[in-house]
C-alpha cells in the first residue's frame, strides 16, 4: 500500500478548454481566470471531502462495498490503513489542483477500545495530515465530528435522553474543534444527523430543544476560549437517518438560533440535496440563508428527482447551480465558506479514475455556473427587475408603512377616501425565466470571446 494510488492520472489536472476530448482535463475550470475581480479558485474555494471519497467502500443498504480502497479491507492494521488512506487522499487533492479538503474525526481515525486509544489514533493521523498540508499546500475548509455512526449516538448526541452521551459528544467536538484550529481550518461544521426523533411517543421535544441549545452554546464558548477565528456552521437536513431532524431547513435553524440567542455565533452550511429533501429548491435555501444573514458555506451535490432520499450525486446541472451561485455572488460571495464536494460515486463506478472523472465534471459544472452567475450580476439581469418590482416601497406610502408611522386606521381612511386604489402589475415570471436561459446559453460564449480579445 505505498506509492502513487492514482497512477493512471497525470501529476496535475490542467485546463484543456471546452473543445478538449480529454476527460482528465478541465473544460471550464481555470483557477487563475478572473471572475468579478477574484481568481476563479478564490471565488469557488473547492474542497474534496474525505468521507465519501476515501472512507466509504461503495456499500449500500442491500450490498457490500464495491470500490477498490485497499485501506478499508478487513484486517489491515489502523496505522497502515490511515497512512495509505491519507497518502491517496492528498495525492488526489494535489493532482486535482483544488485548494481545500474537509473531514470528520472518524474519517481519518477509527474509534479505539478506549477514549485514550481513540485520541491516540486521531493524533497520529492529524500529524500526518499536517505533513501532507505542508507538502502540497492543501488547506482545511472545515473539520467536523462524527456524532452519528457509533451505536451510543443512536438516540442522538446532544439531544440524547442520557446526559452521558451528551458528555461524550461534547468531548468529541472539543477535540475536533481543537484539531480544526490546529490545522488552521476556516470553519467548523455541526451536522445533527441524529438530533431529532424516530417517534414522538418517547420524545420530549421541549427537553431536547433545551439540550441542543446548551450544546451549541458550549461549542461557541469553547471556540472563543481557544481563540479559533473560523466560522461555526450548522448544516440543515430535514430527515435521514432520523425520521425528523430538528435542523430541518434554513428557516428552522435560524429560528432556533434566534430563540436561544445564538444567531451571532453560527452560520449555515447548505447542502443541495438536503434542500430538495426538505421540499425546497437549492436556490430557495441559498436565497433564504442570505436574506436571513446566515449564509456560510455549501456542500455541493444533487439528488435524483425520482428518488426521495439523499443520493449525494455529483452536480451536473448548470441551470440549477447558476441560480444558487447568482444569489451568492450578488451577496458578495464566500467569506470563510466554499464549495465542498459532499458527493459520492455511484456504486458501479469502481475504477480509481472514476473519482477524478466525477470531480472534474462537477468542478466544470460549478465553474460554468460561476461564469453564468457573474454575467447575470454584471448585466443586472434579475437585479433591475427586482429593484423595479419593489420601487413603490421607496415612495411616501411605503416609507410611512415601514417606519411604523401609520396605523391600520390611517390606512383604512386612505383606502376609503379612494386615495389608495392598487392596480395589479405583471410578475413577469416567463420573461425572467427566458432572460436567465439566454444568459445560460450565451454567457460563456461572450466571456470566451472577451478573454480571447484580451489575450
Ligand atoms: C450527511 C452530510 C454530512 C455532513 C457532515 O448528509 O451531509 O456528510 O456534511 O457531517
Ligand atoms: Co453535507
Amino acid at each position: 500500500m505505498s506509492g502513487d494510488f492514482f497512477s493512471d492520472v497525470p501529476a496535475r489536472i490542467t485546463y484543456g478548454g471546452p473543445d478538449s476530448s480529454d476527460p482528465l482535463a478541465y473544460a471550464v475550470y481555470q483557477p487563475d481566470r478572473e471572475v468579478l475581480g477574484k481568481r476563479m479558485e478564490d471565488q469557488l474555494r473547492i474542497a474534496v471531502c474525505l468521507w465519501h471519497s476515501f472512507n466509504w467502500p461503495g456499500s449500500d443498504v442491500f450490498g457490500v462495498g464495491t470500490f477498490d480502497r485497499p485501506w478499508l479491507t478487513a484486517g489491515v492494521d489502523v496505522a497502515t490503513a490511515s497512512r495509505a488512506k491519507l497518502d491517496a487522499a492528498f495525492e488526489f487533492i494535489d493532482k486535482l489542483n483544488v485548494p481545500f479538503f474537509t473531514f470528520h474525526d472518524r474519517d481519518v481515525a477509527p474509534e479505539g477500545r478506549t477514549y485514550a486509544e481513540t485520541s491516540a489514533n486521531l493524533d497520529a493521523s492529524v500529524d500526518q495530515i499536517e505533513r501532507h498540508m505542508a507538502r502540497t499546500g492543501a488547506r482545511l475548509l472545515w473539520g467536523t465530528a462524527n456524532l452519528f455512526t457509533h451505536p451510543r449516538y443512536a438516540a442522538g448526541a446532544a439531544t440524547n435522553p442520557d446526559p452521558e452521551v451528551f458528555a461524550y459528544a461534547a468531548a468529541q467536538v472539543k477535540t475536533m474543534l481543537e484539531v480544526t484550529h490546529r490545522l488552521r481550518g476556516e470553519n467548523y461544521v455541526l451536522w445533527g444527523g441524529r438530533e431529532g426523533y424516530e417517534t414522538l411517543l418517547n420524545t420530549d421535544l421541549r427537553q431536547e430543544e433545551a439540550q441542543f441549545a446548551r450544546f451549541l452554546a458550549l461549542v461557541a464558548e469553547h471556540k472563543h476560549r481557544i481563540g479559533f477565528k473560523g466560522t461555526l456552521l450548522i448544516e440543515p437536513k430535514p430527515q435521514e437517518p432520523t425520521k425528523h431532524q430538528y435542523d430541518y431547513d434554513v428557516a428552522a435553524v435560524v429560528g432556533f438560533l434566534q430563540r436561544h440567542d445564538l444567531a451571532s455565533e453560527y452560520r449555515l452550511n447548505l447542502e443541495a440535496n438536503h434542500a430538495t429533501l426538505a421540499g425546497h429548491s437549492f436556490h430557495h435555501e441559498v436565497a433564504s440563508a442570505i436574506a436571513l444573514g446566515a449564509f456560510g458555506s455549501i456542500d455541493v451535490n444533487r439528488g435524483d428527482y425520482q428518488n426521495g432520499w439523499d443520493t449525494d450525486q455529483f452536480p451536473n446541472s448548470v441551470d440549477e447551480l447558476s441560480l444558487a451561485l447568482y444569489e451568492t455572488l450578488a451577496a458578495g460571495g464566500f467569506t470563510t465558506g466554499g464549495f465542498n464536494f459532499d458527493a459520492k460515486l455511484r456504486r458501479q463506478s469502481l475504477s480509481r479514475t472514476d473519482l477524478f472523472h466525477a470531480h472534474i465534471a462537477g468542478i466544470d459544472t460549478l465553474a460554468r455556473s460561476l461564469l453564468v452567475a457573474a454575467d447575470m450580476v454584471e448585466r443586472r439581469t434579475l437585479e433591475s427587475a427586482r429593484k423595479a418590482r419593489y420601487a413603490p416601497w421607496s415612495g411616501e406610502l411605503g416609507a410611512a408603512i415601514q417606519s411604523g408611522s401609520v396605523t391600520l386606521a390611517d390606512l383604512e381612511r386612505r383606502v376609503a377616501s379612494g386615495e389608495i386604489d392598487p392596480r395589479p402589475r405583471s410578475g413577469q415570471q416567463e420573461l425572467l425565466e427566458g432572460l436567465v436561459n439566454r444568459r445560460i446559453w450565451a454567457a460563456d460564449r461572450t466571456r470566451e470571446r472577451a478573454t480571447k480579445k484580451a489575450e
